[in-house]
């Protein structure tokens, strides 16, 4: 499957700027392995393009990868996966809610856990913060054992380190290969 290059966007939209808010810098995990999984993911990217609160900043290749499934689940068709790289002025909390609201948009169904979906949008970490509650937890807690997260990740952010990690996201990610 052919992946677009990698984009990096000059212009930034400037609203959250304007109004002096703080912006965060957050890094959101793609998934689709259900319906037109391409579109999916570009139906989310320009949703976050669009929205005031949000700046898009980066965004990895879209990547193929084999489904991981729960012990004894029905292997599941193949993802593809991303990494978006955003400014935010939302709070975490507003964040999930607006990821949340773009999965239904997509026609998402929760039956299962792990199951197949048109559209998974994961908040991988929020600028600093650790934090854990029981609709949220950043950064993700599966992200480390994850190549289908840190080897997209990597090509948008292999210097960064998350709070309370000695290693890169280059490092994590080739600590898996
Ligand atoms: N939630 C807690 N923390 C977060 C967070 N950091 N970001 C809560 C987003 N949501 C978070 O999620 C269930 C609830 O988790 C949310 O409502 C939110 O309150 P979900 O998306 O409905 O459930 P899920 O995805 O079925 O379960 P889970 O455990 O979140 O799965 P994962 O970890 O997302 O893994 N294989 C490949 N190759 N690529 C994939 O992308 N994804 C999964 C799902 C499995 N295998 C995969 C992939
Ligand atoms: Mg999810």
């Amino acid at each position: 499957m052919p992946t677009p290059p990698l984009k990096q966007l000059a212009h930034p939209n400037t609203e959250a700027t304007r109004k002096g808010l703080p912006t965060e810098r957050v890094f959101v995990a793609l998934g689709s392995n259900l319906g037109k999984r391409q579109a999916w993911l570009r139906f989310a990217l320009a949703a976050f393009e669009a929205e005031p609160c949000l700046r898009l900043v980066a965004y990895s290749p879209l990547l193929e990868t084999q489904a991981v499934v729960l012990p004894g689940q029905m292997p599941a068709p193949p993802y593809l996966n991303a990494v978006a790289e955003l400014r935010c002025t939302f709070s975490p909390l507003e964040l999930l809610a607006f990821l949340l609201s773009l999965e239904a948009r997509a026609g998402r169904k929760r039956h299962k856990r792990w199951e197949a979906r048109t559209l998974d949008l994961d908040i991988l970490s929020f600028g600093q913060r650790q934090m854990r509650c029981p609709r949220l937890v950043v950064p993700h807690p599966r992200l480390y054992v994850r190549t289908f997260v840190l080897f997209p990740w990597a090509y948008i952010a292999p210097w960064l380190r998350l709070p309370g990690e000695k290693l890169t996201i280059w490092e994590l990610c080739s600590r898996l290969a």
